[in-house]
């Protein structure tokens, strides 16, 4: 009986039209499912291919558990979890740099190009927050210091040295790497539009608020499940 009271003072009920909430909680399983599926078919791959998907596995991982933490603070406190947020992205868009450089191994690259892209994912990802929290009185300037970084990543990968390794590659990792350069240009282009919804900037008359929560969660499984699937999908290929 205690219990009960207890669990019905501190349950709070999901409203039926939090549209947000849902996005979060099916943000969470879908995380948590991709992530058995890229641990449990580990096996499977060549050696030198089983790093990669384990990174996958470990992107898709550290996000269930912030979603676990960022869909209950949701519930809790109805306010963006911006904290858990960025904690999560310092952590997995790294990790996708890895996911590059490794790919890109085969055709010599150096651990110079992983150091680079994860110092410029780092810029961004600093400014991004310090424009969403400490400074969000000058969020539209933070916001193009963080876009100014995320452009000399597309570049680097499209155009750049990350480019020319992936064309001597060519073959297989070319094709994939291919791919994930439009993961970069226009699944996380995404993000830069959440921030846009969710500060307020000269952009704000033009696109009005939105929910920040619901286009960052989007990004997410999209961008890091489909990231995680075009690295399977390779290790497959090249797996005899
Ligand atoms: C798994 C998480 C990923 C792939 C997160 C990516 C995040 C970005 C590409 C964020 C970019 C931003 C800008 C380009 C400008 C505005 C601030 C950010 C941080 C939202």
């Amino acid at each position: 009986m205690q219990t009960l009271t207890l669990l019905s003072t501190t349950m709070v009920k999901m409203a039926s039209d939090d549209y947000v909430g849902f996005t979060f909680f099916v943000g969470c399983m879908a995380m948590m499912a991709a992530s058995a599926f890229f641990f449990l078919s580990l096996n499977q791959f060549d050696k030198k291919w089983r790093t990669s998907v384990l990174i996958s596995g470990l992107i898709t991982f550290i996000a269930a558990v912030h979603y676990f933490y960022m869909k209950q603070y949701w519930v809790d406190v109805h306010e963006s979890p911006t904290f858990f947020r960025y904690v999560d992205w310092v952590l997995t868009v790294p990790l996708m740099c890895v996911e590059f450089y490794l790919i890109l191994k085969v055709a010599g690259a150096k651990t110079d190009l992983l150091v680079q892209m994860i110092l410029l994912s780092l810029g961004m990802l600093v400014t991004g927050y310090l424009g969403e929290t400490v400074f969000s009185g000058q969020a539209a300037l933070w916001g193009a210091i963080s876009g100014a970084f995320y452009f000399v990543i597309v570049y680097i990968i499209w155009f750049g040295s990350a480019a020319k390794l992936a064309k001597a590659a060519g073959g297989n990792v070319l094709a994939s790497h291919k791919i994930l350069c439009w993961f970069v240009l226009v699944g996380w282009a995404i993000y830069p539009l959440g921030y846009m919804l969710g500060t307020n900037g000269w952009y704000t008359s033009l696109l009005g608020s939105g929910s920040v929560d619901v286009a960052y969660n989007i990004a997410d499984a999209i961008n890091k499940i489909g990231f995680g699937l075009v690295v399977y999908t390779l290790a497959t290929k090249q797996t005899t």
